[in-house]
């Protein structure tokens, strides 16, 4: 009987040594870490019913990655054949599938398996683990279950009376026709600026309702030329060194989102320009000009989101909305719009994460109860209180310039090493120690609040307390540095 299929039995001894909680980049890398490693004892549980996490979620028209391809995969994973520089989530989910694949995880994986609650238990030292299609024990449990996984709708008058046809971008309806329909999308960031552009195409009408908007810079895509996948297939050093020049210039982008704020002003430049030449209309080109230095909230990448905004049936709607009907919006200069279809492109729980509420760690605390003052980890990956269970793109690891695959091959390794060092030690419990993880984090919010991010707007990268608990503020080499350099004093093994 594989792992995967295994049931609790309510015993000490666990089921599994490891329990992976979702099937994304993170989960994956994961396992196939830990099977490189020869522990073989490990479940992937995943709420859905295939791999792929994000990529399997966001198949809205026009999804794709802003991150280039060669770049946005796992460095043991190459891909020659990548079609583009930016790759589109087709694309992207049919290379997680084939990963699986590859490394055998599938007979691993139980699909179906939402995380309904995870409890430590402390007199044994072991996690258990409820899901929905049954329980199951864990040593470590490791919670790769994305930071951008859970869908936020917004808290809007009457929003629950609407009569329509709604969905978030997250959760697409392909078979819903909008050919001709009266379409309303809420949110201009990264999502909506992909799918505005297409659903324009077939909407009768669609108004977009943008309260912030967003620094857009262009997309210089491409796709690779037959001769140059020939050329990473054949000599893989080329392939290797192209994706070596990807990161370098990504990460130099640190330098003026941390090091010098100023710097980012070149950027605000071409950001300008980019509005400039696309949009001719002083009134429109006023309302797509944000009034933040450019960089506070991620930097935008498109060629076809100012242009479908100038389309005839598009209207992009500045006042705030005041109301939702059974049919319409109300905004609030009291004018009604009438519509078919409501697509919620707003955004995801990037703090508070529901999730939060259902693992509880010694003494029963959940973790938000833990993060009620804002989510912090030790190096992303670590809570106190929380012995053997380990994050992957967990606080403060997000990114505003650079790829989230280097951080999570990095969490990956961070996590093996910890585990290898419990092993070695004969610890059955891992934990940081409170003042380590305090330290850390004292010093992270230091560097944070002279960030460019805390430079004064609103952004998912922000708890509601004010405190900035989604981004690594640094370059990604620096965390990768610290996550190897061990110190074993700084973890509590029993
Ligand atoms: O979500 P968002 P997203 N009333 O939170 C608006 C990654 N990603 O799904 O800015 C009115 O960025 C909100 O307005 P405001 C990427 O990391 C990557 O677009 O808060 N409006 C905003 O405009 C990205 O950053 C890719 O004022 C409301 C929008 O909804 C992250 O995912 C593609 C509202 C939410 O934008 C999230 O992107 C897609 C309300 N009550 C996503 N509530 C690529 O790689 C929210 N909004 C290309």
């Amino acid at each position: 009987m594989s792992a995967a299929n295994k049931i609790s039995n309510n015993k000490a001894t666990p089921d599994v040594e490891v329990a992976i909680i979702g099937t994304g980049f993170a989960g994956l890398g994961m396992a196939i870490r830990l099977k490189q490693d020869g522990q073989d004892s490990f479940v992937l549980l995943e709420r859905a019913d295939e791999v792929g996490g994000t990529w399997r979620d966001n198949h809205y028209p026009g999804a794709a990655c802003d991150v280039p391809s060669h770049l946005y995969s796992f460095s043991f994973a190459p891909n020659p054949d990548w079609s583009r520089k930016y790759p589109t989530q087709p694309e992207l989910y049919r290379y997680l599938r084939k990963v699986a694949n590859d490394h055998g995880l599938y007979p691993h994986i139980r699909f179906n398996s939402n995380l309904e609650n995870a409890t430590y238990d402390e007199a044994n030292g072991l996690w258990r683990v409820v899901t929905g299609s049954g329980d199951i024990t864990a040593r470590s449990l490791v919670m790769g279950s994305g930071g951008l996984a859970e869908p936020k709708l917004p808290d809007i008058p009457g929003v629950e009376s609407f009569q329509g046809k709604t969905f978030h971008s997250s959760r697409w309806d392909h078979d819903y026709d909008l050919a001709g329909k009266r379409v309303a999308v809420i949110g201009t960031g990264a999502s909506a600026i992909q799918l505005v552009p297409e659903i324009a195409k077939q909407a009768g009408r669609l108004d977009v309702y943008q309260r912030t908007p967003n620094w857009i810079i262009p997309r210089n895509d491409r796709a690779y030329l037959d001769a140059e996948k020939t050329l990473f297939r054949k000599l893989p050093l080329t392939r290797q060194l192209h994706r070596a020049a990807i990161y370098w210039g990504h990460e130099s982008r640190v330098m003026g989102l941390v090091l010098n704020p100023k710097l980012m002003t070149l950027f605000q430049k071409l950001a300008e320009w980019h509005i400039r030449r696309q949009v001719k209309d002083k009134a429109l080109r006023d309302i797509v000009t944000p009034d933040y230095t450019i960089g506070c909230k991620r930097i935008l990448i498109s060629n076809d989101w100012y242009p479908a905004l100038q389309q005839p049936n598009v209207e992009l709607v500045t006042d705030g909305i005041r109301e939702i009907r059974a049919n319409s919006i109300v905004t609030a200069d009291g004018t009604e719009r009438e519509i078919d279809v409501l697509i919620f492109a707003t955004g995801f729980y990037a703090t508070e994460n529901p999730i939060a509420d259902r693992v509880h760690g010694r003494d029963g605390e959940s973790l938000a109860h833990a993060w009620r003052d804002g989510e912090e980890a030790y190096l992303g990956t670590l809570v106190n209180g929380f012995p053997n269970l380990y994050f992957i793109i967990g606080p403060n690891t997000g990114l505003g310039h650079t790829s989230m695959i280097f951080m999570i091959e990095t969490q990956v390794d961070y996590i093996a090493r910890l585990l290898a060092l419990r092993n070695k030690a004969g610890g059955k419990v891992l934990e940081v120690r409170p003042e380590v993880q305090a330290r850390y984090n004292e010093r992270l919010q230091a560097r944070l609040g002279s960030s460019i991010w805390a430079t004064g707007c609103d952004s998912w990268y922000k708890h509601k307390s004010g405190k900035i608990t989604a981004l690594w503020p640094g370059f990604t080499f620096e965390f990768r540095l610290r996550a190897r350099r061990f110190n074993q004093q700084d973890y509590l093994i029993d």
